[in-house]
């Protein structure tokens, strides 16, 4: 259990004047950016995908055998976690496996449904500073019945923390009560989840983990129209600024990968590089400006085709998700300019680039590697 020294009360954002970041929507914040745990420099890293095997598949105890039958019907699960000390959780990637079907809430807002144990279903949930409860509406239609999930707490140092369901989760014994998944609910009255097996030994078996994200809505991205072909050895820059007032931005995913080389920065800031156009690599942004975002790529062909692919997925904090592709929308410059990659550098002169052509196109192909979720 976490102390409660640690414990930082969620200041509500007071949204006083315009400072330094609040540039286009003059008044916007996050609940992060009035925490005073959320003050330290925020940290990109490389995506760290689930570690599913050490989940447990749980279920409510209504049948004492585990792996056995159980009613028909929703249940309710959640467990309450706390930041580690000193640390302020952005997001969390959950992956979840469910005998029947499941959906997930996190402090009270639903993040996303699915089905089935084969495959684990990904999500990305925004979350507060330093306490966020996690509930799962587990349905079982059928015979057995159980649910796993890993859960990965982003921080804005760039650290991550995994937590799984176990018997320290709390459930009803009997149909989900009404609100079980709202912060407001009490399960003081629960009980604690039964233990239905650990994923290499049950009969669910451990899920294959889905890729982190896709690529086969992005388009390779160029500077001429041949590059599948051939395209000059040299440099060009690419830019995408996401400018939305009516939501606010917390974190983000970015999936890419370049022939020959890229250099990904976010908000002027240094990400990631990478060198091979066979494999993608996926990164996580713990921190986004509410409302103004620019993505930008220092993208290096040595010889022969050239081509860069980008899959970005933004988190709001209502809980709603966004995916961005590269496509011909976004700004490109055959040199790249000193500050190419500040937000507020002027790319109004720059062309738009052109799009060489879907994932999958020859001679890249549809088999370029991408992490796990
Ligand atoms: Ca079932
Ligand atoms: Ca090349």
């Amino acid at each position: 259990m976490k102390t409660s020294a640690c414990f930082v009360p969620l200041i509500t954002a007071v949204l006083i004047g315009a400072g330094p970041n609040k540039q286009m929507c003059g008044d916007t914040a996050d609940v992060t950016d009035t925490n005073p745990t959320c003050k330290g420099k925020m940290v990109p890293s490389a995506f760290e995908p689930a570690f599913l095997n050490i989940s447990k598949y749980i279920w409510t105890g209504e049948n004492t055998v585990p792996e056995a039958n159980n009613p028909v019907g929703t249940r309710a699960f959640r467990k309450n976690i706390t930041s580690a000390c000193g640390k302020c959780a952005t997001c969390a990637t959950i992956v979840v496996a469910a005998d029947d079907s499941s959906t997930v809430y996190v402090n009270g807002v639903a993040i996303g449904s699915g089905a089935g144990w084969t495959t684990g279903q990904v999500y990305f949930a925004p979350l507060n500073p330093s306490s966020n409860l996690f509930a799962i509406a587990g349905v079982n239609n059928v015979a057995r019945a159980a649910l796993m999930a890993t859960i990965n707490i982003h921080y804005s140092d760039g650290t991550h923390e995994t937590f799984i369901t176990d018997e320290s989760w709390k459930t009803v014994r009997g149909a989900a009560p009404q609100g079980f998944q709202l912060p407001a609910t009490s399960d003081s009255t629960w009980t604690f989840a039964m233990l239905q097996g650990f994923p290499q030994n049950s009969f669910w078996g451990n899920p294959a983990l889905p890729p982190v994200l896709p690529l086969a809505q992005s388009k390779w991205i160029w500077t001429s129209a041949n590059a599948a072909t051939t395209a000059p050895a040299a440099s060009n820059a690419f830019r995408k600024t996401i400018d939305d007032c009516t939501k606010v931005a917390v974190c983000a995913t970015v999936l890419i990968s370049a022939d020959n080389h890229y250099k990904l920065y976010v908000n002027g800031q240094a990400v990631g590089s990478g060198d091979s156009f066979g494999r993608a690599e996926a990164y996580s942004i713990p921190k986004l400006h509410p409302t103004l975002n620019t993505f930008a790529i220092d993208a290096k062909n040595d010889e022969g085709p050239a081509g860069v692919i980008a899959t970005i997925h933004i988190t709001y904090r209502d809980g709603t998700n966004q995916t961005i592709a590269t496509d011909g929308s976004w700004k490109a410059s055959q040199t790249v300019p000193n500050g190419f990659q500040e937000t507020f550098f002027d790319d109004s002169d720059w062309v738009t680039a052109t799009v060489v052509g879907n994932y999958g196109i020859a001679p890249w192909g549809s088999a370029v590697a991408i992490p796990p979720a």
